[in-house]
């Protein structure tokens, strides 16, 4: 992808999502390494593209320039990670939370309130200093966590909601928010079947 936009701060934001990562990668092999379970099951990173950033600028009124983009959207670095269960979600929430360097900016948890059309994630922005040769940027970098099921459900609507020419918008809606409800009602029993299965297992558990 082309991000000329973005200019020389492209290398920044990839910058700080590798820092994430690299964060992640250790817990996850430091864990691993002394027998507890792994709560990740993928992740995913993206800069944002240029056209859903400025589209997202003039949605929120803002200039579209690279100052507003860097300091007034959050998500222009997005790292997005799956978790097969809810517990697992806010277990690596509250992993991250703990590092240091990782300065929470602003959570938002669409799990215990989930938007009205359904969707349903935990995010956390957090601004990180990245240090180039001793000159610090400051980067917000916006995490993403939610279970597989919530993700399928968040994928489709996100490219459903782009389509045109939906001729039943309200339908559609409806019955997404329906699926979104049955998703969670099916995460919750996933969580219990899990839970029980752990209870014999007390070695494994977080
Ligand atoms: P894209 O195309 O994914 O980049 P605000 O509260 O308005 O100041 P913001 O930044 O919209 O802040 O925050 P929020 O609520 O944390 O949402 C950020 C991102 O979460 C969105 O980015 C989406 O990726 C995702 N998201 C939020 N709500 C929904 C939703 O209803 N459905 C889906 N599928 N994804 C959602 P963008 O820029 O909107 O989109």
């Amino acid at each position: 992808m082309d991000y000329e936009f973005y200019k020389d701060s492209i290398v920044l934001l990839q910058g700080a999502i590798s820092e994430v990562l690299t964060k992640i990668e250790i817990i996850r092999e430091y864990r691993k390494v002394r027998g507890y379970n792994d709560p990740i099951n993928y992740i995913t990173t993206r800069v944002k593209s240029e056209q859903s950033m400025k589209d997202k600028l003039k949605r929120k009124k803002l200039a579209v320039t690279l100052d507003n983009a860097l300091t007034k959207i959050y998500d222009a670095a997005g790292v997005r990670i799956i978790c097969s269960y809810i517990d697992d979600v806010y277990h690596v929430a509250e992993m991250l939370k703990k590092c240091h360097g990782f300065e929470v900016i602003r959570e938002k948890d669409y799990i215990k309130n989930p938007k009205p059309n359904g969707y349903r994630s935990y995010h956390i922005v957090f601004q990180l200093s990245l240090d180039v040769s001793g000159e610090i940027h400051p980067i917000f970098v916006e995490v993403q966590i939610r279970t597989i099921a919530q993700d399928f459900w968040s994928s489709l609507e996100h490219e459903i909601k782009y389509k045109k020419n939906i001729k039943n918008p309200e339908l559609i809606s409806q019955e997404l928010k329906r699926c979104a409800d049955q998703i969670a009602t099916t995460d919750l029993n996933m969580q219990t079947i899990k839970n029980m299965i752990s209870s014999n297992d007390e070695r494994k558990k977080h």
